[in-house]
Order: structure tokens, then C-alpha cells, then sequence
């Protein structure tokens, strides 16, 4: 009777490009809500390498960022054993769905993407088909395992929602095919801003690294990364702090590791001078990283056991992704294949 209802639970979805290095707006805003939903879903965790590809990567290093990605996701505390974690190319339903759904995804939709437009500006030598069509192939990444919910950081919206539409487009055009997912976006931290530039977001392939926070940067670049950080020319915490972009984002990132509230923050330190804060926002982050680098050092350390938790994740992956994609072949018309 458990094992049945084992099965039965709804199923979480998520995935990261490897690119730059996992920062601190990566965990806040999507990490820590996998691990946080866990218990009561059966995670599927990708590292998206098809979709990292869409910029130019060096191929070694995306080699390394690849495992580097997942043994971040195993330090930051999903358990292997409960979840399904995975390369995304060692799974090609991904972009078998995605040229389907490509057929099902309108072009002036495409056009108004925010992150084709930001990302276009930053890599114009490669404005490539790839990064256009981006989203369909996030769509595919989804339905293919009928999930139910999508926990991701706000910027990721527009391409839920278009998620949702191709996979309403898909159902009515035929019969229903697709669970239509949920976005899961946190209230706190949806959104950790740039240290530098705090009108932006932080990204973390920012060509500044004084902008975000790797989750792997040692005790003095965090503290160093955090007392350059750009704030207002006021001097002192008040009520009015989580307003201000710059300070307000450290008072957010202050609150989100210590599982309390912004207003909570400004009130603690009010009266206080900013560079206090940051000192001890600075100890909230070394203590914070320490334990998920060792864990990190350990699991990096033992490659054997990495690839054996990628290599099982994408046979499991490969079953669940096989019978969605049979079911969408079926329905839009190709002839089945190995019948004779
Ligand atoms: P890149 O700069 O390499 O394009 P990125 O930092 O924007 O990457 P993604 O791989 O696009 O990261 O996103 C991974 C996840 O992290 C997504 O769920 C995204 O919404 C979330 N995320 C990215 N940046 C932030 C941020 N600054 N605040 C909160 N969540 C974020
Ligand atoms: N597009 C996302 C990464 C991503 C993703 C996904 C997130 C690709 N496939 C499926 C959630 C579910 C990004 O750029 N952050």
C-alpha cells in the first residue's frame, strides 16, 4: 500500500543552465525550494546542458561545470535517493519533444521572451536559433514528465506561462496529453539582485564577478564580494532599508539565510551603520558555505559515485520521458515504429 502511494506523488521539475558559476540568486530563488519541496514530491533535478549551449561554451569547461553543477545540487541537500537527477542530453526525448513543441510555439510568442531580448543584447556576434527557440525546449524539459509544479526564480515566468499556453495549444488540438504545471516562484528572494549594479539581476555568468556570489567562493571573497557591495549614500539601517535597491537586496539576502522577514532585518539592525550589517551579513554567508563546500569537496571528490547517481537518474528519466513522448507521436500521426 505504500509502495503505491510512493508512486504516486506529484512531481516537481527543475533545471539549471551550467554556465559562470552557481551563485547565490541560483539557490535562493530556486535551489533551496527543491530541497525545501522535496519531501512531499518526487524531485527530477536537471543540469540543462542543451540549453547552456545556446551561448558559446569552451568545452572543457563545460565538461567540469556539468558535475560541478550536480554535486552542487547533491551539497546543497537533495537526497540521490528520493530524486531523479540527470544530464539533459543523456536523455534525447528532450529534444525530440522540443522540435514537436517547436510546431506548436508561435513565433510572435518567441519575440516577446525578456531573456532572448536581454540575452541578444549580450551575445550579439551569436543571436542563434537555438537561443530563439529556447523555450520550447524548456516546455519540452517539463512536459515530457507531466510535472506538477516548476519552482524557479521570477525572471523564469514568461517562460512558464508559455509553457502552460503550448501545453494547452497541444490538448485542445488533440485530447489532453500534458499535465499543464504550476510555477512555484518563492515570495522572499525571487529575485537577489547584482552586488555591483543592483538595478540588474544577479546572473551568474556575469562577466564581473564582484556582481554575484559563487556558492563555492572561499571565506575572504565572500567578506570581500559583501563589503563591496554597492549601496545607498545613507549610512544607517532604518525602516525604510529593504526599499533601497542596494542595501535592501543584502537586507533580503540577510533575511533569506536566516529564515526571517525583511521587515524583521531592518528592525534588528536599525540604528546601525551599513558596513556592521555587512559584517554580519558577511558571517551569516561564510557560516552558511562552509558546510555545503565541504559537502561539495566530498561528493566532487568521488567521480565514480557522481556519474553512478547522472547515470541512473537518466534511466529513470529516459522511462518516464519515453511514455509521454509515445503518447504526443501517437496522437499528432507518425506511424508507429518497429511494428513489422
Ligand atoms: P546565466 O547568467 O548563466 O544566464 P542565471 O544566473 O540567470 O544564468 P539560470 O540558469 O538562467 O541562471 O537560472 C537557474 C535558476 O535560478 C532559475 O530558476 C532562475 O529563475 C533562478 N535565478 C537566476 N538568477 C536569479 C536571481 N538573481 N534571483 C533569484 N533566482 C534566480
Ligand atoms: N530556462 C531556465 C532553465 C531551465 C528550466 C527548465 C527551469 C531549462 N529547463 C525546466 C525549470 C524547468 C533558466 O534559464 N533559468
Amino acid at each position: 500500500m505504500s509502495e503505491v502511494k510512493k508512486d504516486k506523488k506529484p512531481i516537481l521539475l527543475s533545471g539549471i543552465q551550467p554556465s559562470g558559476h552557481l551563485a547565490l540568486g541560483n539557490y535562493v530563488g530556486a535551489m533551496r525550494n527543491w530541497v525545501n519541496l522535496q519531501q512531499d514530491y518526487l524531485g527530477i533535478f536537471m543540469v540543462v546542458d542543451m540549453h547552456a549551449i545556446t551561448v558559446r561554451q569552451k568545452p572543457a569547461h563545460l565538461r567540469n561545470r556539468c558535475l560541478s553543477f550536480a554535486a552542487q545540487y547533491l551539497a546543497a541537500g537533495i537526497d540521490p535517493s528520493k530524486n531523479v537527477i540527470f544530464m539533459q542530453s543523456h536523455v534525447p526525448q528532450h529534444a525530440e519533444l522540443a522540435w514537436v513543441l517547436n510546431c506548436y510555439t508561435y513565433m510572435g510568442e518567441l519575440n516577446r521572451m525578456t531573456q532572448f531580448k536581454d540575452k541578444s543584447k549580450r551575445h550579439e556576434d551569436n543571436i542563434n536559433a537555438g537561443l530563439y527557440a529556447y523555450p520550447a525546449l524548456m516546455a519540452a524539459d517539463i512536459l515530457l514528465y507531466q510535472t506538477d509544479l516548476v519552482p524557479v526564480g521570477a525572471d523564469q515566468k514568461q517562460h512558464l506561462e508559455l509553457t502552460r499556453d503550448i501545453a494547452n495549444r497541444f490538448n485542445n488540438t488533440y485530447s489532453p496529453t500534458f499535465k499543464v504545471p504550476e510555477p512555484f516562484i518563492p515570495k522572499a528572494g525571487a529575485r537577489i539582485m547584482s552586488l555591483q549594479e543592483p538595478d540588474k539581476k544577479m546572473s551568474k555568468s556575469d562577466a564581473n564577478e564582484n556582481n554575484y556570489i559563487s556558492l563555492l567562493d572561499p571565506p575572504d571573497v565572500l567578506r570581500r564580494k559583501i563589503k563591496r557591495a554597492v549601496t545607498d549614500s545613507a549610512r544607517e539601517i532604518t525602516p525604510e532599508s529593504p526599499n533601497s535597491s542596494g542595501i535592501g537586496n543584502l537586507i533580503t539576502i540577510y533575511s533569506v539565510l536566516n529564515d526571517t522577514s525583511v521587515d524583521a532585518v531592518a528592525q534588528q539592525f536599525a540604528g546601525q551603520q551599513y558596513s556592521n550589517f555587512k559584517g554580519e551579513l558577511a558571517d551569516s554567508l561564510v557560516a552558511f558555505l562552509e558546510p555545503f563546500q565541504d559537502r561539495y569537496n566530498k561528493v566532487i571528490g568521488e567521480k565514480g559515485y557522481l556519474t553512478g547517481i547522472l547515470d541512473e537518474g537518466a534511466n529513470r528519466a529516459r522511462y518516464m520521458a519515453t511514455k509521454t513522448l509515445s503518447k504526443v507521436y501517437r496522437k499528432i500521426g507518425f506511424v508507429p515504429a518497429g511494428r513489422s
